[in-house]
């Protein structure tokens, strides 16, 4: 039988192809690597488990621009977007990447579950320990979290993981579960609990 969570929270994986998107998904969830993986067709799906009760749902996009038209789909009622760029180019390009995804997720915004929060990731640190992250960037007060990242090494990683394990928290804490009723509809804990001592009064 399928383990059932009371919390989930919707993460979409945003960037050009080839930024290292899958091997960023294969690292967080799996600890592991690849050097030769293949372009991602559509989009692909993997859970992240904080604990028993909390499960991150992750569509990792396809970057490649023949998927695009897709990716509103991927994006509904998402609530974490991880932007991810390559840091393996000059830096004019590396700014014009950002604004692309950026705009784009400012311009879906509508599909976004309120409250959505972007955090963008600069991977493949292994191949330049000097990079910088451009101060525009740096300063852009819309991102809530950005880091240097390399999915071949796992530098990092546990920055990721913390972080998610700190949204996860903020999350329960804030949020009524949700619990699943026979017809796969989602309903407020606290209604059932209320039917049920309605029902208990004598
Ligand atoms: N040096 C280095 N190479 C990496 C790293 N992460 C990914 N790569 C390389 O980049 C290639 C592409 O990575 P993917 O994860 O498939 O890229 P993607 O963003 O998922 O690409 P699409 O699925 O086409 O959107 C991999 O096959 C690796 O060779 C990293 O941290 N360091
Ligand atoms: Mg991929």
């Amino acid at each position: 039988m399928s383990k059932t969570f009371n919390y989930r929270q919707k993460v979409a994986i945003l960037g050009d192809s080839g930024v290292g998107k899958t091997c960023l998904v294969n690292r967080l969830v799996f600890n592991m690597y690849i050097n030769y993986t293949n372009p991602t067709i559509g989009a692909a799906f993997a859970s992240y488990v904080v604990n028993d009760d909390f499960i991150y749902e992750i569509w990792d996009t396809a970057g490649q621009e023949r998927f695009h038209s897709l990716l509103p789909m991927y994006l509904r009622h998402t609530d974490i977007i991880f932007i991810v760029i390559d840091i393996n180019q000059n830096i004019e390009d590396i700014n014009k990447q950002f604004i692309k995804w950026f705009s784009y997720v400012k311009n879906n915004n509508n599909l976004l579950n309120k409250d959505y929060k972007i955090c963008l990731f600069f991977n493949k640190l292994d191949t330049n320990k000097y990079f910088q992250v451009p101060e525009d960037i740096l300063n852009n007060k819309e991102i809530s979290f950005i880091n240097l990242i390399s999915a071949k090494t796992g530098y990092n990683i546990y920055k990721i993981k913390s972080t998610l394990d700190t949204l996860a928290k903020i999350h329960m804490e804030t949020t009524q579960p949700n619990i699943q009723n026979n017809n796969g509809s989602i309903y407020d804990l606290d209604n059932v609990i209320k039917k049920i001592k309605l029902k208990c009064i004598p």
